[in-house]
């Protein structure tokens, strides 16, 4: 087999373009392309033999740190012992072992539905919640509600309840019987909130508004981010999800949290609805499940809503949904050595542990050129620029490229930077993180 060590020149043009590259400018990229060839703990090396510092943990996933070797050793021993076994009908220890840790992290869910991403997990969360009302005698509970900058992945399901107008504009009809919930961003009130902001908690009720609108006998779920990520860090409003959970319970509606950013310590807790302290009825997971080692998210649920199932002839099959790879062995390795890693080094304490370090990095960033907003809870961070007039992007891009080249990997969405490291991180890598980033911020354009 050869490895991928040598560089990838720019010169050699025609090796990048067979790859559709996703989320991406292709043209711009390919001909000026970024490549990563390997990675270490906190840092990625490039082609050009440079370190950069992961400022992101991969795409928000790599929670314990690159290429951990107890990890990395537990997928080569899954691969070379069992590599595959049918997901249907079929079982292997691994997939069992690995559901029954995943819920004893979550008092309150006794289940667990094994994905390949955490886009098939909203998916499978939306089926799994109008099977349940069907099973439960409400067949006509049909209908979602989402959020605006809501993400919840690329499958029809998650694009019809996002709210991210370009992620649905080229894609014809979407579902129908989805509504959406106002989001809860907002600078004049909010703007450098430490934690969560004060203002915004009656946005919530809005969702009595929708629920007149429809009747809560046609609606199944309302899904949301507990901290909606991908659309620029937004912090819940004191109070927001509270209030969200007591409406969904006086109209017999399931609140969906989709956890697949903030699960698994990003927050400084297990999942943020330990963090927040308000259950959800489905979670939706990916990404820190297995480390961003191997493609695997999953869907939590409540106790009850399997039990919902359990019902008519044994041998008839309760959910007629699965993937061929739900519950693959080499996940399930990968999953179990890093619920193993992120418990023996206690990751998820480390990331509370350092979160006001983290929080007082985050805001000396206020008073520099563009700088409108900063916040943060737990390890993860929003940096929001002022748009250049007629260019929006164009100032965070710019920023990305210049961190990029001095050495620190940053994520831009819109004209806001996202910072969500590692949590393996330690308070010197803050230091050059955020030292790093007000060094450019002050020369940007
Ligand atoms: N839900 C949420 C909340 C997500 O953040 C998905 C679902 C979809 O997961 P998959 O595994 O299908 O990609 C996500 C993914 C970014 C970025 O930097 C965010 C995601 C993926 C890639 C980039 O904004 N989130």
């Amino acid at each position: 087999m050869q490895e991928l060590t040598h560089p990838i020149s720019a010169s050699t043009r025609t090796d990048l373009e067979a790859f559709w590259m996703p989320f991406t400018a292709n043209r711009q990229f390919k001909a000026n392309p970024r490549i990563f060839v390997s990675a270490k703990d906190m840092h990625y090396t490039t082609d050009d033999g440079r370190q950069v510092l992961d400022g992101t943990a991969g795409l928000w996933c790599v929670n314990a740190g690159h290429c951990r070797p107890q990890i990395v050793e537990a997928i080569q021993k899954q691969v070379a012992t069992l590599d595959y076994a049918p997901a249907f009908q079929m079982g292997h220890p691994g997939a069992f072992e690995l559901a029954d840790r995943l819920v004893k992290l979550l008092p309150g869910f006794d289940h667990v539905f094994f994905t390949n991403s955490g886009s098939e997990a909203v998916d499978s969360a939306m089926k799994i919640a109008i099977a349940y009302h069907r099973a439960c005698g409400q067949g006509m509970r049909q209908r979602f509600i989402g959020r605006e900058r809501g993400y919840h992945g690329v499958g029809f399901g998650g694009i019809s309840v996002g709210g991210i107008g370009s992620n649905r504009k080229f894609f014809g009809s979407l579902l129908t019987g989805v509504d959406h919930l106002p989001h809860t961003h907002n600078l004049e009130h909010n703007a450098f909130s430490r934690g969560q902001p004060e203002w915004g908690a009656p946005l919530a009720d809005e969702l009595e508004r929708i629920v007149a609108l429809h009747d809560a006998s046609n609606i199944a779920a309302v899904i949301v981010e507990p901290v909606a990520g991908s659309t620029g860090v937004l912090i819940p409003p004191k109070g927001y999800l509270e209030r969200l959970r007591k409406i969904c319970d006086k109209y017999g509606i399931l609140l969906i949290f989709d956890e697949v950013i903030t699960g698994f310590g990003r927050l400084g807790a297990s999942f943020a609805a330990e963090y927040f302290g308000v259950m959800p009825d489905l979670i939706t997971v990916a990404k820190g499940i297995t480390n961003g080692t191997v493609p695997m998210g999953a869907v939590f649920a409540r106790q009850g809503i399997y039990e919902a199932f359990m019902q008519g002839a044994e041998n008839a099959i309760e959910l007629f949904h699965g993937y061929t790879y739900s519950g693959h062995p080499v996940a399930c390795a990968a999953g179990l050595a890093t619920l193993d890693v992120y418990q023996q080094e206690g990751l998820f304490q480390r990331a509370r542990d350092l979160s006001e370090y983290w929080e007082n990095a985050v805001h000396s960033l206020k008073g520099l050129p563009h700088v409108i907003d900063t916040r943060s809870l737990g390890l993860v961070a929003g940096i929001e620029l002022e748009s250049i007039s007629g260019k929006p992007t164009a100032r965070a891009f710019e920023c990305f490229l210049r961190c990029y080249q001095r050495g620190l990997l940053i994520r831009t969405t819109g004209d806001i930077i996202a910072l969500s490291p590692p949590l393996m991180l330690e308070k010197h890598h803050i230091d050059q993180m955020f030292g790093l980033l007000a060094d450019v911020l002050r020369d940007l354009p």
